[in-house]
């Protein structure tokens, strides 16, 4: 059976046929529209899966947002220019004339990175460092998602009670900070108005400022994996995400890392599928509820 799988994140959107193996064909991608109404949304969507959804059989879908009984709702809406609520399973399954289901793209990633590993660990965190900062929990072989979707949502923990507001209505979360759009949000002067990507290169061309907000970034993270060490007790934790899998990024937060004590270090890897994680997890999910 080929699944159509769909990843939705606050950047952007990709789309993929996905085949029984888990190979992708045809991966394509589109800016994720910064709008307030739903119609935006789901007009991308048409576009995106338009050249695939011929050839497939089924659709899943990795989603940015807490995802409860097929529904998107915007824990932070701010990542979705200001989008609480869509209808994310019955648009797309109206869009395709298919069985859809969804789940949120942390979660998703986190169940493919977790069958990457060949099940060697039971207890495992993948955490995506994007346009926000997500979370995914494996616990003894189970994918926790929680009654309500929630589970996993390690973003929106305290990193600094003085730190910005979060779009989520808290001060001082870790995706206020350590997020794309945390980092971007910091830039001050000559950096201001630079999004994550352009930051980097500043950083790798020697911008103090831009150094600093990427340390800034790893080092709220690092304290992140602690805290998650101490809540989960995992046997390791695996970075996704464009800024999480950015260049010299991983290393810094292992830097970080190691200075805190030892029963709080946990092994850390970059994502297996890279980009992919969340639209192979989806697939995982939908091959085993069979829809
Ligand atoms: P999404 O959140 O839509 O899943 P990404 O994982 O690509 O998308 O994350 C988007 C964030 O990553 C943005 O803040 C963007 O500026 C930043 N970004 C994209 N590419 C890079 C890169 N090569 N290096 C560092 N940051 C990047
Ligand atoms: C936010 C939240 C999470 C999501 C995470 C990473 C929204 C819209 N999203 O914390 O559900 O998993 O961002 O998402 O509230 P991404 O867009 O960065 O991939
Ligand atoms: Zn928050």
């Amino acid at each position: 059976m080929t699944t159509l799988a769909i990843d939705i994140g606050g950047t952007k959107l990709a789309a993929a046929l996905v085949d029984e193996a888990l190979n992708l064909h045809q991966r394509r991608e589109l800016p994720t529209p910064a709008s307030k109404t739903a119609d935006a949304l789901q007009t991308a969507l048409q576009t995106l899966v338009a050249p695939l959804v011929s050839a497939a059989q089924r659709v899943a879908i990795a989603s940015t947002g807490i995802i409860r009984d097929g529904a998107l709702r915007a824990i932070n809406p701010h990542n979705l220019g200001g989008l609480l609520h869509f209808p994310l399973t019955e648009t797309v399954a109206t869009i395709t004339g298919l069985p859809t289901m969804a789940v949120n793209d942390a979660q998703a990633a986190a169940w493919a990175e977790y069958h990457a590993l060949q099940r060697v660990y039971r207890d495992m965190v993948f955490l995506t460092v994007s346009t926000g900062v997500g979370g995914g929990v494996v616990s003894n072989g189970r994918l926790l998602t929680g009654t309500g979707g929630l589970a996993g949502h390690l973003g929106h923990t305290l990193a600094d009670p003085n730190g910005p507001m979060c779009g989520c209505g808290r001060r001082g979360c870790v995706e206020a900070i350590a997020s794309g759009r945390g980092i971007a949000a910091a830039a001050e002067g000559e950096l201001a108005g630079y999004d994550a990507k352009t930051i980097f290169n500043r950083a790798g061309l020697g911008n103090a400022q831009a150094i600093r907000l990427i340390h800034r970034s790893a080092s709220t993270l690092a304290k992140l994996i602690a805290d998650v060490k101490a809540t989960t007790d995992c046997q390791c934790v695996v970075i996704g995400g464009s800024v999480g899998l950015a260049d010299g990024y991983l290393a810094l937060v292992e830097n970080d890392l190691a200075q805190e004590p030892a029963a709080y270090r946990v092994p850390l890897l970059a994502a297996h599928y890279r980009h992919d994680a969340g639209l192979l997890g989806a697939v995982l999910l939908a091959q085993e509820k069979k829809i």
